[in-house]
């Protein structure tokens, strides 16, 4: 027998095994999904060696820890698949069962433990950790139910629970062993660690995702119990299970609050624990040389308790001296900052404090009390003090506490970067110009290319001569010297036919709607937020078959505009821009006269899974926020891999897209960072839209009878957001000042993609020259610069 077969033959026969020890039936018998369990279950039995061995590896020398709310994982069969190189003999020994692949790994759940980029960029650096050899560990939580699942009823967004792993998970194993105790002073709950196995490309090494679920000390009260007092059995385990049951749980209300700041300390106390345990193990009781083998990465201000946690555990637990723990804990953080929003700078009640952890409110008590005066002793004015304070007006600042106490403090872009040193963060960077420094964020070519787009990959592959690129993207620059051959734009053409082929098939048959594979694919996937300004896409669609409908002999190239997007539950307006979408698909879509010359599409439920489908289809990649309010986007990114031209402002890292490629292989427009604050002193919103041709009409359409928002006031709200004075209203995020400019962009943009040929060598070059946003990049930067850990030697 060949190697190759004998593999598959070894595959077969354990993929029977672990199926049948799954469904208790045959493989032939078994539902896609019980495959899709003993498939996963095979590969974490082939990969559990190697894992321990990293486990123990990393261990031992220094060791980097990414502390974040959010991992966005998506599924991950195909991704383990694709890293031990194992799909096509997968793919034999799935259908030696009489089963099939794609069905197969199309049954698996996504992981969304996430909400957004800022989760999505924690998976894809866990990727490039275990690809890079990296002794980096992420610890999160267990959200039971992640974020919710969406759909449409009438056009608005309703939320239901999504059980990701109800049906069974075996990549994730539960470690009871290693569970530890966190107490709050109204409740105790035990955290039992479930670790996620972190594949790399070409690698043996294993990463691991350590994920916390929260359990009652006892299962239930059997006194209570026995007694038929039932409801009064169960209650403390449903108030601990609480704790893990979703992700973000809305904050509007106080009690609300008070669930997230238990998530936050919950998950970085065991953390922390277990980072401690681990260190006396290998290094002895004496932790003077903690942060010499550990260092923390705070993605984003959720788990900065793990500040003043770390402080109680060296003072409380190991009898250090405050300034030695002081000493310790300031080298040990490092913070990531993701958005300029003010709403992003949590901030909560020092009265929640009170009530969760009166220890740890004395620790920032002592912090703020130090603070004040290290501040003083630097002549900073008094009433600077006071809003920098850890406590001030009667809350807790997360973001000052962070910035405090890290060694680094870094943006996730160029721009953002800046905008953090001259305006969000300055009088820190005033005070320590040395801790900041810019990481700009990056995506994995694993997922975001090699595994979702294997056309592409498979020519990329032939060009560069051998697969190399994978986990090293800048090896496909020199191919940029090829943009201009009719050879390579034929064959990219023909792959992006074939992607968006397979798009339309896909959505057909997920939503019912029918499109051409042959018209412009022109996608906005993102959460809704006003600063993304989904609204200023739907204007333009609106706008467009306004322009259709009076004169229908209008020249226009056929375009699908394609949105993904889910609102925060407790964000109307948000909502009512996914309604006012939704209206004007329904308008667009039904009318004869448009036909195919435009077309709408929302993506019901866009998570992970239905952006490797439609990011591979793109032509167009929206990226369209209000300069200077997106941090830096990494969808931009994907798309740019996967052969889309960016339509942006210069915001994020669309400006480095644009420096890498050029701007005129990119579509710019709109106001610029620089410019915006003197437009914003004399914006007349109402002005803006009456001198721009359409737009009055557009604006319109929101409340004349045009479209139906069912009574909900939902579409008043968005033109009141967009022409009332005072607050809520304004247009502060610009739509209306920069419709002109973006139709123009977009027009553009359109009639460019008439010359086929001369398209794809614009998507060809933003392929190649896309290595410096591969997050192998970003982790090796980090890795350098502020973790300062090296690959573990196997
Ligand atoms: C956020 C920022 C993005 C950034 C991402 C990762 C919070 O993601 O807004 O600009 O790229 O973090 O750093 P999102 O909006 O998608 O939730």
């Amino acid at each position: 027998m060949t190697k190759e077969k004998s593999v598959t033959s070894d595959l077969t026969s354990s993929l029977g095994s672990f199926t049948r020890a799954v469904a208790g039936r045959s493989p032939e018998s078994s539902t896609p999904m019980e495959v899709w369990s003993g498939l996963s279950s095979n590969i974490v039995d082939l990969i559990a060696d190697d894992w321990e061995k990293s486990v123990s590896r990393a261990a031992t020398g220094r060791q980097q820890h990414y502390f974040s709310a959010e991992f966005l994982m998506g599924r991950a069969l195909l991704n383990n698949l694709t890293n031990l190189n194992l799909v096509d003999t997968a793919a034999k020994a799935v259908k030696a069962h009489g089963q099939n692949l794609s069905d197969v790994l199309e049954a698996e759940h996504d992981a969304a433990l996430g909400n957004g980029g800022l989760g999505r960029l924690a998976a894809c650096f866990l990727d490039s950790c275990a690809t890079l050899d990296l002794p980096v560990t992420g610890y999160g939580i267990l959200y039971r139910y992640g974020l919710f699942k969406q759909s449409f009823e009438d056009g608005f967004q309703r939320e239901h629970p999504d059980p990701w792993m109800e049906e069974g998970y075996p990549f994730v194993i539960r470690r009871e062993e290693e569970a530890r105790y966190v107490k709050f002073d109204d409740l105790d709950v035990r955290a039992v660690p479930y670790d996620m196995p972190i594949t790399g490309y070409g690698t043996n090494n294993v990463g691991t995702l350590r994920l916390w679920k929260s359990e009652p000390m006892e299962e239930f009260d059997y006194d209570a119990f026995n007694s038929q007092r039932f409801t009064d059995a169960i209650v403390e385990r449903e108030r601990v299970a609480d704790l893990c049951r979703v992700l973000y749980p809305n904050d509007t209300t106080y009690e609300g609050k008070v669930l997230r700041v238990r998530q936050q300390y919950f998950f970085v106390s065991a953390s922390l624990q277990t980072m401690v345990d681990s260190y006396i193990a290998h290094h002895g009781t004496d932790m003077s040389k903690f942060a010499e083998y550990n260092c923390i990465q705070l993605n984003d201000t959720h788990p900065v308790l793990a500040v003043p946690e770390l402080m109680r555990i060296l003072l409380d637990d190991h009898g250090m001296t405050w300034e030695d723990a002081w000493d310790i804990t300031t080298k040990t953080f490092a913070y990531t900052n993701h958005t300029t929003l003010t709403e992003a700078l949590e901030t909560w009640e020092y009265s929640i404090f009170q009530q969760l952890f009166g220890r740890v409110l004395e620790i920032i008590a002592e912090i703020d009390r130090r603070f004040r005066i290290d501040m003083a002793q630097r002549g900073i004015a008094d009433d600077r003090i006071d809003f920098l304070a850890p406590i001030s007006q009667g809350r807790i600042h997360m973001a000052w506490i962070a910035c405090y106490a890290s060694f680094s403090i870094n943006g996730v872009a160029a721009i953002h970067t800046n905008i953090l040193k001259k305006d969000t963060l300055n009088d820190w960077y005033e005070i320590w110009p040395e801790k900041f420094n810019n990481k700009t964020n990056g995506v994995t070519p694993r997922r975001w290319l090699n595994q979702c787009n294997p056309r592409l990959a498979k020519l990329l592959t032939k060009q560069v001569g051998s697969d190399a690129w994978v986990s090293n993207l800048d090896m496909l620059a020199p191919l940029s010297a090829k943009a201009h051959l009719k050879s390579i734009q034929k064959e990219l053409i023909k792959i992006k036919r074939a992607n968006k082929k397979d798009f339309a098939d896909w959505i057909e048959k997920r939503q019912g709607i029918t499109i051409n594979p042959d018209a412009v694919f022109d996608v906005q996937i993102k959460r809704l937020h006003e600063y993304k300004r989904q609204l200023l896409n739907a204007f333009y669609v609106l706008d467009r078959y306004f322009a259709i409908k009076a004169d229908p002999s209008l020249d226009v190239t056929p375009s699908v505009a394609i949105f993904g997007a889910k609102a925060a539950p407790g964000y109307f307006r948000a909502k009512g821009i996914i309604k006012l979408i939704n209206e004007i698909a329904e308008l667009v879509n039904n009318d004869p006269e448009i036909g195919d010359k435009l077309k709408v599409v929302f993506i019901e439920n866009y998570n992970v899974s239905p952006a490797e489908k439609v990011i591979p289809a793109a032509d167009i990649s929206e990226q369209i926020s209000m300069a200077g309010k997106e941090a830096s986007g990494t969808g931009n990114m994907k798309f740019m891999m996967n052969g889309a031209l960016t339509l942006g402002t210069l915001d994020g890292a669309n400006v480095e897209i644009v420096d890498a490629v050029g701007e005129e292989n990119a579509y710019i427009f709109g106001a610029t960072e620089d410019e915006l604050p003197t437009i914003m002193a004399s914006y007349d919103p109402h002005a803006a839209m009456e001198s721009t041709e359409g737009l009055t009409r557009v604006v319109n359409a929101l409340t004349d009878g045009t479209l139906d928002d069912n009574g909900s006031g939902m579409f008043a709200d968005i033109r009141r957001s967009l022409l009332e004075s005072g607050p809520g209203g304004s247009d502060i995020y610009y739509v209306l000042g920069d419709f002109a400019s973006y139709r123009e962009a977009r027009d553009r943009a359109l009639n460019d993609y008439r010359d086929q040929n001369e398209w794809a060598r614009k998507c060809w070059l933003n392929i190649t020259l896309s290595g410096r946003f591969s997050s192998d990049r970003t982790i090796n930067d980090y890795a350098r610069e502020v973790w300062r850990i090296e690959p573990v030697k196997k």
